[in-house]
């Protein structure tokens, strides 16, 4: 048993003065049972808490890590630009530069604007969806979460899946009833909706594989269909690719299946481990933004320099040789799913594993998982005890079975490895269940 004994000093200490003692309910452990470790420092791959524990991390801050914990370059670009000064809420070339790298590398991003996290990113672009169209309602998918907006948080995935919540306290039904939350992978019902609310809907906004459900890709066709329903029916097509961007390929998921949304919301790794979002897409629709147009939306530290700087970095890595570097991660992330499911089966258990390139979640049970209703039919006890075995381990994976894996460049063949030896020791530990 590793000794966790500070950390739970420290999270007792936490809960006193911090609701659940973490800044993000997913953080809490909920999901799994035990106390979070409070860590030390991040290296690479690698994870360390206070009590001298080390793991191999495949959560990297929940997507934002693509090049792994304290990237040297990233490091040495921070220290060179904190020298300057760390904020100015006045324009720099540094957001330029990551603006101008963001609608290069995503040609359906002609204009950009850079906020502080995804929920910003989302709140914004739906305000500006309805300000554009004139439009009150917005269509979401059941399971996919974008964020903690009130208009959002209705049958969202990630940490409400978690807790069980369908949607928040706080959000009046005023503002919940414009949002239409409708199973995921399914055309007919967006069909059904658009025709039930003819001229009402605004936007949908889709994850284009969802990642706050476990990992759930697109069926075939279904992205191609949600666009064909918009421009019939006048309504924009929002790709939330906070956790996609870049992270599935060089052109985000909008490149990978070869589809043409009319706004885009990022975060994650365009900030490389620093705060930001961002939102952008039509020239036609961001004119639309203030101080050009009339929707507004603003913040204090907005365009950062320290974030612009470690999301240039990390985007100009992945970009040197786009190649090389996503065909590593797919090497990595192909070895380790196959793996999985090898031990998972040696040890007599049912799993599925739904994965886009580094992005992918271990599933027990022996359905597809294609939606929301399928992924909640997984057994949250398999999954604690698997985390749980893991962990003891030295692995690190989401502490919720609704969340994702992530790779990044720097796990190594021995970490997969060590992760996968590791594996039999937890799939025994699900099989004694
Ligand atoms: P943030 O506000 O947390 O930066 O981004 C919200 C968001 C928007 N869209 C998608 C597709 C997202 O996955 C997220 C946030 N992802 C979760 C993890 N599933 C963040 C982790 C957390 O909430 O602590």
């Amino acid at each position: 048993m590793l000794n966790h004994e500070r950390s739970i000093a420290i999270f007792e200490a936490s809960k006193k003065v911090i609701p659940g003692g973490v800044s993000s309910p997913v953080r809490a452990f909920k999901g799994v049972g035990g106390s979070p470790f409070i860590v030390e420092r991040g290296e690479g791959p690698y994870l360390f808490d206070i009590d001298g524990n080390k793991y191999i991390d495949y959560v990297g801050s929940w997507g934002p890590l693509v090049l792994g914990h304290a990237d040297p370059e990233v490091l040495a670009k921070l220290q060179e630009i904190a020298a300057r000064g760390t904020s100015f809420g006045c324009p720099t070339e540094l957001e330029l530069e990551l603006c101008q790298l963001i609608c290069e590398l995503v040609p359906s991003i002609e204009m950009v604007r850079l906020v502080n996290s995804g929920t910003e990113a989302t709140m914004s672009a739906i305000r500006l969806a309805r300000g554009y169209t004139n439009r009150p309602k917005i269509i979401k998918f059941d399971g996919c979460y974008h964020g903690h907006a009130d208009s959002l948080l209705v049958k969202a995935g990630s940490g409400l899946a978690t807790l069980g919540v369908p949607s928040s306290a706080g959000v009046p039904p005023e503002i919940a009833q414009h949002t239409l939350s409708l199973p995921y992978n399914n055309l007919d019902v967006v069909l059904e909706c658009f025709r039930a609310h003819k001229g009402q809907i605004a936007a949908i906004i889709v994850e284009p594989v969802a990642g706050n459900m476990g990992c759930v890709p697109p069926a075939e066709g279904y992205l191609e269909g949600l666009r064909e329903l918009c421009d019939e029916q006048g309504a924009l097509l929002i790709l939330d690719e906070v956790m996609t961007g870049f992270r599935v390929s060089l052109g985000c998921a909008q490149g990978l299946y070869d589809i043409q949304p009319d706004l885009t919301t990022l975060g994650k790794i365009i900030g490389g481990g620093l705060p930001v979002g961002a939102y952008g897409g039509r020239r036609d629709i961001m004119e639309r933004v203030s101080p050009l147009g009339p929707v507004y939306q603003a913040g204090t530290l907005s365009g950062n320099p320290l974030a612009c700087g470690a999301g240039l970095v990390t985007l100009n890595r992945l970009a040197a040789d786009p190649e090389v570097f996503y065909g590593r991660l797919e090497e990595l992330s192909a070895k380790l799913a196959e793996g999985l499911v090898a031990n998972a089966q040696e040890a007599g258990l049912d799993v599925s594993i739904n994965r886009v390139g580094s992005m992918m979640t271990l599933y027990f049970g022996e359905h597809d998982v294609i939606d929301q209703e399928t992924a909640s039919m997984g057994s949250d006890a398999a999954y604690a005890a698997f985390f749980t075995t893991m962990l003891e381990h030295g692995v690190y994976l989401a502490p919720s079975r609704y969340e994702c894996a992530f790779v990044s460049i720097v796990h190594s063949d021995a970490d997969i490895a060590a992760t996968l030896l590791a594996s039999k020791a937890a799939f025994a530990a699900v099989a004694a269940l």
